[in-house]
């Protein structure tokens, strides 16, 4: 045994490699060639990026343009090297003091490459944690230049943007279905520097005072001995909090409805919740709130959907997003404004605008469109971009200021210092993610990780060694100025206003601007999550709640929890509904909308037709067969297999053939010999079952027919005929409605 000689042939080997790897590399080859299975033996140059994808703009630290070509794909160059540049000729063993001897300290690169990775994660943000993001293009219309100055609203203006939607509880790894309000938070990087408008997809906030932020959150969040449950609010704490804390009421009422679990982030609208000041050219100012509407309409999921969509696909939402950027079929969203006058009040129509957990209905106040945004880009690298964007509300541009929403105050401090640990320093805003797209002049210096090399001696003012720079603007540099709003004589007091007491109107307003299908699934998601609860005194709490908002409302979720209606139910209020609240009874574009479509090799008829009739309509055919790979001589590729697919996947269901069980099918447990269904794979049944219990569109053709007969499916929403195309007509039909309603049993009026 002579280790010597050992690691000398370690050596030797090692120098053959290194010798190997030195010889002439082929710089920028383009990568041509065919995918091959073999691991790559030569180095190359980068692979482009994909189409959908390009890095954040290339600015320096201080915002002013490099020049500099976009990085993406950085480290895939052609070497692989040490973090200081050296190359490296293996990075799959350690050095070690031979073959079978112990690793050595020496080894940099080990310690190196290790030491990097244990550092890979940064805090996830302690709220809206899950989230996913994308690039896009906000244009002006120009409409709402009497009202406010911003230059990113000018006619015709375009301004990048990145948006990052989320969940509020759920941890970063969590699934994207879950019952919660969802995050919808814009950086627009306008001309006058970056403006944030971090807002949900639920127009009123769960508190009206930023102070109770935390007990909110530590109440929705997992409870703290088990951390059970993840991403829901279906448990005794969030209970126990918002059955005793009533201005959450309104809050509740959203999350339980159909809000609460959307088909899509393309189909939520947004809302920036508070009611800002807006300032024009001559200095006059109104209130004002911020709302975006989806192109394609407001849809949500159904529960059961949800709930398997959960294990099934726990990146639905994301996945969405990516898959209709990456296929051309933007995401768009209209911006809209609701204006108010600035009295001295501050209300309208009797509404405290300053209260978060307030709306103005839209038929009191219409919604102004004033631009347009458009999601057109995927993110290059998910932790780059989502993961260390960081919105602001206090990174407003001229035109927008803030109101004295308590809500509002708050958070003008929370998201500032909230970086300092999820970012680790005060130079956040250097990122290329967040950095502005204009010159920035900030003066501060030094701090954890400073990418700035900031020259000149003087980084203070007055100064006159650096000749005074930076300047101070004056009013026609357009600098950002607070209003001169007047405060009326106050005193110091830890109070609010009489106006902030009324928990219970607005929440009766959204419960009877409901249909009864809306009415009937909050009647449901109320019960699902209280009859998650073990303490019963939280459900009663609840329940007196909820007698509070509507009497039938209280009994149906009492019914279902087999409760006594609480005795102390309230005289109903009056209140006009706003039918504006419903996400029911019009027609939308079904752009991106996915279709199923069953098919039995052994019956293709009409498939080829019906699928390009899909793809021209904008919208996605899934092709689905017993197995992957050619469907017969068809020319046409299974997407997916009675294995791999499943309802929850598409908006709508076509049976273009009644396949007999495949290779892989586990009989029915029903499925006796002979019965009707025996004949068909069990998976396809359940597919149009599943389907028909979403109150999906199902169409059949030909043969396709008895497969839905096999399923016992019939009624509204059910389309069979012999003509493809006639079926595929009338299932996209139903389809512009989001789902076949009449499905649903209404119980409630
Ligand atoms: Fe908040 C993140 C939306 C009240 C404190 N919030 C955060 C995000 C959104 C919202 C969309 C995710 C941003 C991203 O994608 O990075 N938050 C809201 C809305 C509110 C609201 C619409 C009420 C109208 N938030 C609120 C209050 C506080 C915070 C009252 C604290 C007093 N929010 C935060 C935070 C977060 C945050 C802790 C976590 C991560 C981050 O900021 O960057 O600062």
């Amino acid at each position: 045994h002579k280790p010597g000689k050992l690691v000398k042939a370690a050596l030797e080997k090692a120098v053959d490699k290194v010798t190997e790897l030195v010889n002439p590399p082929i710089p920028g080859a383009p990568n041509s060639e065919p995918p091959s299975l073999e691991e790559p033996t030569e180095p190359r140059g980068p692979l482009p990026p994909k189409p959908d994808q390009d890095a954040p703009e290339t600015v320096s630290p201080t915002g002013a343009p490099t020049g500099a070509p976009k990085i993406a794909n950085a480290q895939q160059g052609e070497f692989l090297t040490t973090s200081a540049g050296a190359r490296l000729y293996d990075t799959d063993h350690s050095l070690k003091a031979g073959e079978r001897g112990p690793t050595l300290l020496q080894d940099h690169h080990l310690r190196e490459k290790v030491m990097h990775f244990d550092h890979e994660r940064i805090p996830e943000r302690v709220v809206h944690a899950r989230g996913y993001g994308a690039h896009g293009v906000f244009v002006g219309y120009g409409t709402a230049t009497n009202v406010c100055k911003s230059a990113f609203l000018g006619d015709g203006v375009e301004t990048p943007v990145f948006v990052r939607f989320s969940t509020v509880l759920g941890s970063r790894g969590s699934a994207d279905t879950v019952r919660d309000t969802r995050g919808f938070a814009t950086k627009f990087y306008t001309q006058e520097g970056n403006f944030d408008l971090v807002g949900n997809n639920i127009p009123v906030f769960f508190i009206q005072d930023g102070i109770k932020f935390p007990d909110v959150i530590h109440a929705g969040k997992p409870h703290p001995d088990r951390e059970i449950p993840q991403a829901q609010s279906a448990h005794d704490t969030f209970w126990d909090f918002v059955s005793t804390h009533t201005e959450a009421t309104h809050h509740v009422m959203w999350n339980m409805s159909d809000r609460g679990i959307p088909r899509s982030y393309r189909t939520m609208e947004g809302f920036g919740v508070h009611t800002f000041r807006l300032v024009n050219a001559e200095g006059e100012t109104a209130l004002a709130k911020f709302h975006w509407k989806p192109k394609l309409g407001v849809h949500s999921l159904v529960w059961e959907e949800a709930q398997m969509i959960n294990g099934i696909d726990p990146d639905f939402h994301r996945r969405d997003l990516a898959d209709a950027i990456e296929s051309g079929a933007y995401p768009q969203w209209e911006l809209g404004l609701q204006l108010f006058p600035d009295t001295p009040k501050q209300t309208f129509e009797g509404i405290d605008l300053l209260d978060p957990t307030k709306i103005v209905p839209e038929e009191l106040a219409p919604v102004q469109p004033v631009g347009m945004l458009t999601l057109n880009r995927n993110t290059t690298n998910f932790f780059a971009e989502t993961e260390q964007v960081a919105f602001h509300l206090g990174n407003l541009v001229p035109g927008i200021d803030v109101t004295d929403d308590p809500l509002f105050q708050a958070r003008l401090f929370s998201y500032l210092d909230t970086q300092l640990t999820r970012l680790a320093g005060p130079n956040f805003n250097q990122i290329p993610i967040n950095r502005p797209h204009v010159p920035v002049n900030d003066m501060f210096r030094d701090g954890f990780h400073q990418h700035a090399v900031h020259g000149g001696v003087a980084p203070y003012r007055p100064n006159t060694l650096d000749g005074g720079n930076p300047f101070v603007a004056k009013a026609e540099d357009r600098p950002f100025v607070e209003v001169a709003q007047p405060l009326p004589r106050a005193v110091k007091v830890r109070q609010s206003p009489a106006s902030f007491a009324d928990h219970f109107t607005q929440p009766r307003l959204f419960w009877l601007s409901l249909t009864p299908v809306e009415k009937e699934h909050v009647v449901r998601a109320f019960t699902f999550e209280l009859g998650k609860c073990y303490e019963q005194a939280i459900k009663e709490r609840q329940l007196a709640v909820l007698a509070n908002v509507d009497p039938t409302l209280c009994a149906e979720v009492a019914k279902g929890l087999g409760l006594p209606v609480p005795s102390t139910a309230a005289r109903p209020r009056k209140v006009t509904p706003s039918p504006a609240l419903s996400q029911i009874g019009q027609t939308w574009p079904t752009d991106g909308r996915i279709i199923g479509i069953v098919v039995d090799p052994a019956d293709l008829d009409g498939v080829r037709t019906v699928r390009e009739t899909i793809l021209a309509g904008g919208m996605v055919p899934l092709l689905i067969a017993p197995t992957g790979g050619p469907i017969g001589d068809s020319g046409l590729v299974a997407q997916r297999t009675f294995l791999t697919a499943r309802s929850v996947e598409f908006d709508a269901l076509l049976l273009a053939g009644s396949p007999p069980p495949g290779p892989d099918a586990v009989p029915a447990r029903d499925a006796k010999a002979g019965a009707p269904g025996a004949a068909v794979d069990p998976r396809v049944v359940l597919m149009i079952q599943e389907c028909f219990r979403h109150a999906k569109g199902i169409g059949a053709w030909g043969a396709g027919r008895a497969a839905v007969e096999a399923a016992g499916c019939t009624g509204a929403g059910v389309v069979l005929g012999d003509d493809a195309s006639k079926v595929l007509a009338e299932a996209t039909e139903l389809l512009k409605s989001h789902r076949v309603w009449d499905r649903f049993p209404a119980t409630i009026a």
